[in-house]
């Protein structure tokens, strides 16, 4: 049985599908949750040992598109705007998906310029990550966009459990480049840290995945595999 995973504030089960629907379509969970591939360099949540512990991973996503190998058919769920993927339960959408194999899913990371009403911290980012390195605070704040393009294996649909899209923050932070910064707390930004943001930024699209979440919990365990190659 399905652990319940709990939706982010005022994100509703949504579904828009689009193309031509073939084989017995069912409605799949589809979550998205923060990752560490290196948990004890960089932790999400609380670590007595980690290097990095990340406190909160703000990502503003759009619509994710899941494209059927024989491209007869494609999914799209709404994107989920700007929500934090910090916290240890997972976002939860549902899509409909055919019975056949599936190739892609795609996605993008966007900056929003002309954002309102947004917190100071977070406000018009694409990706905003804060937590301590060695104790000391730190923000990292992007503004780029992002293309997230996933070639999946001709996979079919889970039987059980569901499909996490993961973002592993161990693959994005530099833990020593980050270290090395100046600045108490450090704060990672365009104007302050050009050229750790621009690197950071160029690891944003590697270090996104998608697994099958056996569990169906929102976490990366041992026996869950990861889809994408
Ligand atoms: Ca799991």
């Amino acid at each position: 049985m399905m652990r319940h995973l709990v939706v982010l504030a005022g994100l509703w089960t949504l579904l828009v599908a689009c193309g031509t629907e073939t084989g017995n379509p069912e409605m799949i969970p589809l979550t998205y949750n923060a990752t560490t591939s290196a948990p004890a360099r960089v932790a999400i949540g609380s670590s007595d040992s980690a290097d990095v512990r990340v406190e909160t991973v703000w990502l503003r996503l759009e619509d994710v598109t899941l494209t059927a190998c024989d491209d007869s058919v494609s999914q799209t769920a709404p994107g989920l705007g700007l929500a934090d993927h910090g916290g240890p339960d997972a976002a939860l959408q549902t899509v409909e998906l055919a019975d056949t194999t599936w190739c892609g899913l795609s996605t993008a990371l966007r900056g929003a310029p002309d954002a309102v009403d947004e917190p100071v911290g977070i406000a018009g980012s694409a990706v905003a990550i804060s937590g301590t390195v060695d104790g000391r605070a730190f923000s990292i704040l992007s503004t780029a966009d992002v293309e997230l393009d996933l070639a999946l294996p001709d996979i079919p649909r889970p039987d059980d459990g569901s499909w996490l899209l993961g973002f592993d923050v161990a693959e994005w932070i530099d833990v020593d480049a980050l270290r090395a910064l100046p600045g108490e707390p450090i704060v990672v930004d365009a104007d302050t840290e050009p050229a750790f943001l621009e690197a950071f930024e160029g690891r944003l699209a590697a270090g996104v995945h998608l697994w099958a979440d056996r569990d169906g919990d929102g976490q990366v365990d041992d026996d869950d595999e990861r889809l994408d190659r």
